[in-house]
This record gives C-alpha cells, structure tokens and sequence, in this order.
C-alpha cells in the first residue's frame, strides 16, 4: 500500500509514508523549513514542529494511540460533520466521524518557500452514509513549514443544502497551563460547558487555573498564545470560521480519560479550535463549496 502511495505521492527526502504498527498509514514530512506527521485515518495531522522551534508546536500525548476506527489523542483532529453531540442521535459519535475513518491522499507537492504541501479526501462509505446521506467533497490540505496551514473544504455536490458543524480540534503544546494566557477573545461571547452550559462574556484575556471549555461564538479574530515558560508566542489566524474553542480538562477530567500521558501531560497542552459550532453552524448550499482555513505561526521571546 505504501509502495503505491510513495511512487504517486512521495516527494523524495521531504513526504514519505509509511505503516505503522496499528495498520494505518502515516505520512512523514521533513523539509527545510519544518517538520510533521499525519494519519491517513482522519486525515489527522499529529505533530508539527518548525525548524525555529526546539519543542514542538502541536501537541501529541506521550499515551497516543493508533487504531483502526479510533481517535488519537492529540494533534489537529478533524472535527466534522458535527461538532460535539450529535443533535438528535446520542448513539452517533462525538465530534462527528470523520476523524475515525479513511481519508485517502489525492496530491501532493512543494510549494515556492520550500513548504510541503498534502491533500487528503474523506472516504465515504456505507457506514458514513448512515450518519451523513449527503453527496459531498471533504478535503483537507496540510502545508507545513515555518508556518502549519490547514484548509479544511466542503463541497456540497448534491441537490439539497445541509448544515454543517466542525472544527480543527488542535492541541497545542505550552510550557504550563498555568502560565499561559490567550488574548484575542476579549469581550466576546462564548457556551462556558464546565458546569452546564450558560453564555457568558470573556472579561480581559484566557487564563487558566481550572478545567476549561468554552465555545466563543462570532468571531473571526486572531488568538495568541503567550506561553511564559516556553518564552514563546503562538499564533492562530483563521478564515471561514466563526467559533473559537478553548480547552483544558484539568487535573480531574485528564485523569478520568487516561490518555493525557500521565501524570500531567495535560498541563503541557491547550486546545484552541478553528470552528464552526453551536449557533455558526454552517449552511452549504447544493453546489457550493465552504472551506475553514487556520494557519499557525510560533514566534520565540
Ligand atoms: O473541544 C473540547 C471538547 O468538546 C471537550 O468537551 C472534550 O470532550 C474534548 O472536546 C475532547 O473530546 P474527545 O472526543 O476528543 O475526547
């Protein structure tokens, strides 16, 4: 399987795939200006680290896994065609299932700053129909260099609009939780989901001294993370997306999920999410397209 892939897409000493122990597929790449992998199931882009960068910008949990049909702990997971709880099927999973099922590679390339550029497509099947009986298109193109862009597409190519809900779940790696800030959500509303779900106004910057999870709604702005023990900043840019998750499980809820790489690899990490969610849903009208495009950017102190 890799030897077909590698022939097609392989780009000599710069994107290579290989199998992994699981079973599944995984890409390497190695350029100039940076480094990543990424899981072909779930098109799930695991780690990120930009040649300026000694520690790596996105996070992957030292207890990660790779399985058939399962999520990975970590990295940028592709939270589509909803995100959370299914509205109305409790038995369907949460954050939609696109990120536990094949993606295939369809190109590949170098772009002109030397980056590397991949595109996978959601691989529709009998038992993606039973949850999404919508003809679509659902790419995601990765370019890693000094910079991670990821564009994530959906092309609508039936006859009827649908409603989609999404996000780029990424986990981004920080000295300490605790010493953290993220700034560029002030003033804005957000779904605080610790306690229920009340809508609340983000008073100043993000801070963090306990478990976390917030969706901020209508915003398209820039957040930054400013990570004081890593003496570093961390940029996230978006377009097409309207929601921004923020998230922290805390001491408790990490030790309840049990894959945060004990004893406190979740205070190594935070998620800030490039989505659509709660009232951003998004309508794709019949024989359009919608694409969320989130671009990532460290900066050293
Ligand atoms: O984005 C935050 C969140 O919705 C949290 O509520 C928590 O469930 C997190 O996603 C992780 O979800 P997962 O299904 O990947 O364990």
């Amino acid at each position: 399987m890799t030897t077909a892939l590698n022939t097609q897409f392989g780009i000599n000493g710069q994107l290579a795939f290989r199998e992994d122990a699981s079973g599944l597929i995984v890409a390497n790449i190695n350029n100039a200006l940076g480094s990543a992998s990424l899981c072909l199931q779930g098109a799930h882009l695991m780690t990120w680290q930009p040649r300026s960068q000694t520690v790596p910008v996105v996070w992957l949990s030292r207890d990660a896994k790779l399985a058939a049909g399962k999520s990975i702990r970590g990295g940028a997971p592709v939270c589509w065609p909803w995100f959370g709880p299914h509205a109305t099927e409790a038995g369907f999973p949460g954050h939609g299932f696109a990120r536990t099922v094949p993606w295939r590679v369809i190109e590949s390339g170098t772009e002109a700053n030397g980056a590397t550029r991949l595109t996978l497509r959601l691989v529709a099947s009998d038992k993606t129909r039973a949850q999404w009986p919508h003809d679509c298109n659902v790419d995601l193109t990765v370019i890693v260099g000094e910079t991670l862009r990821m564009e994530m597409s959906t092309e609508n190519t039936g006859a009827a609009d649908f409603v989609i809900g999404e996000a780029l779940h990424t986990y981004l790696q920080i000295g300490d939780i605790g010493q953290v800030s993220v700034t560029g959500l002030e003033g804005g509303e957000y779904w605080d989901k610790v306690g229920g779900t009340n809508k609340r106004k983000q008073d100043g910057a993000v801070s963090f001294s306990g478990e976390v999870d917030r969706v901020y709604i209508n915003t398209a702005a820039e957040c930054v993370i400013h990570d004081d023990k890593l003496r570093r900043r961390i940029h996230i840019a978006k377009s097409g997306s309207l929601s921004t998750v923020v998230w922290t499980p805390w001491v408790e809820k990490a030790n309840k999920m049990g894959d945060m790489g004990q004893p406190d690899g979740w205070r190594e990490m935070v998620c800030v999410e490039s989505s659509n969610a709660m009232e951003n849903v998004v309508k794709v009208a019949a024989g359009s397209k919608h694409t969320l495009i989130v671009e990532y950017r460290a900066a050293s102190l």
